[in-house]
């Protein structure tokens, strides 16, 4: 089917500008990336179920057009961090399977050296900041790192991510009122997959409209994206971004999407808190990558073919960062205290003291 713009009966991104500057291959490289991030966390949960991968698993399977679509606006000034659902962020940020595999192996090739495992992974060099374990707790590190950009003169933004259930803790609501009084160029993106755990999001939250809109009582500005559509999160973001970066003030994102699997692979309630219709729902009619594809498909960008090869070579790609993985080493044992305080790998008075704001 050939494309033309009556196929689509809703407002189409496609047209919006960040969006027409997209060439066939920019586009097939955004499709490609959310396969990646699939296969590998198909590869992951596979070898976790094995009982190769210890503590936690939090997939991001449903919702890869999130980090993809929004990562892919980020240019050199700009920033991430999001919370433990965070391979998604990871891969989109341009770290490579193994690295993160390894991580999550627990291997001293990982990429926090197989100490932090899966919720941890990290790429400064990437200006990817994690990763983080405590609900919310990345929102007041996002407002730093939007901070740092406004200190150094830097035209760029800081993209914060957190999960619906993270919107009633303190830290994020102080986070929004610095935002806002500050006027600093942070974009707090709340990835709406409907569950903070098994509890759902209308069971948790009192709000008018929907969760975005508190940004309100902090001046701030706000939208709603549709996260099945890898067009709407980039041209939307976009917009946000630019406010970030050209006048240095804050927006709140909402964008709806959902995990197929349970909070981690260790949730055994994964199937009882909602319906399998609900589940199968979302994966026929709203899953952002089979969507892309058939748009892409129907764009004429992409054949059957490519397709089927960005498959293969993800699963492939994903299976050799498994066997990289496997045969890495474990952390020795002499390097377990290292990499806890920077002052004591640094041997500074601080860190052979153990004073770091006292003089005696
Ligand atoms: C401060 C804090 N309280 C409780 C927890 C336990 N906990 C881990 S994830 C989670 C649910 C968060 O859900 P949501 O923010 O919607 O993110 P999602 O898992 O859906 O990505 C809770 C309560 C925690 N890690 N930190
Ligand atoms: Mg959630």
């Amino acid at each position: 089917m050939s494309f033309s713009a009556s196929t689509f009966n809703r407002l189409d991104f496609a047209t919006s500008p960040i969006n027409r500057a997209l060439s066939s291959e920019n586009k097939i490289e955004l499709l490609t990336t959310m396969i990646r991030i699939r296969r590998f966390e198909q590869a992951a949960l596979k070898y976790y179920n094995a009982g190769r991968i210890g503590g936690f698993l939090h997939l991001y399977i449903g919702q890869e057009s999130v980090a993809t679509g929004t990562i892919s606006l980020c240019g050199a000034n700009d920033h991430n961090i999001t919370a433990y659902r965070c391979h998604g962020h990871a891969l989109a940020s341009g770290m490579n399977m193994n690295e993160c595999m390894a991580e999550l192996f627990g291997k001293a090739t990982g990429s926090a050296k197989g100490k932090g495992g899966s919720m941890h992974l990290f790429a400064p060099d990437k200006n990817f900041w994690g990763g983080h374990g405590i609900v919310a707790g990345q929102t007041p590190l996002g407002l730093g790192l939007a901070y740092g950009l406004k200190y150094k003169g830097l035209p760029g933004a800081a993209l914060c991510y957190m999960g619906d259930g993270a919107v009633n803790q303190g830290a994020y609501h102080e986070s929004l009122n610095l935002a806002s009084l500050l006027e600093l160029p942070v974009v707090y993106i709340i990835e709406n997959n409907g569950y903070s755990m098994g509890t759902s999001q209308k069971r948790s939250s009192a709000y008018r409209g929907c969760l975005a809109q508190r940004a309100e009582a902090y001046d701030m500005e706000w939208d709603l994206i549709d996260g099945s559509d890898i067009y709407e999160v980039r041209a939307k973001t976009h917009i946000a971004m630019e406010r970030a970066r050209a006048e240095c003030r804050p927006t709140v994102l909402e964008i709806s999407t959902y995990r197929y699997y349970g909070h981690s692979v260790a949730d055994a309630n994964a199937k009882k808190y909602r319906s399998p219709e609900e589940i199968e729902n979302y994966k026929n009619n709203h899953d952002p990558i089979n969507t892309f594809r058939t748009r892409l498909l129907q764009e004429g960008v992409l054949t059957q073919e490519k397709a089927d090869q960005i498959e293969q070579s993800a699963k492939e790609e994903a299976a050799a960062s498994v066997v990289f993985a496997d045969q890495s080493p474990a952390p020795s044992v002499e390097s377990i205290m290292d990499d806890v305080y920077w002052e004591v790998d640094n041997k500074t008075i601080a860190g052979q003291t153990g004073r770091h704001f006292f003089n005696d």
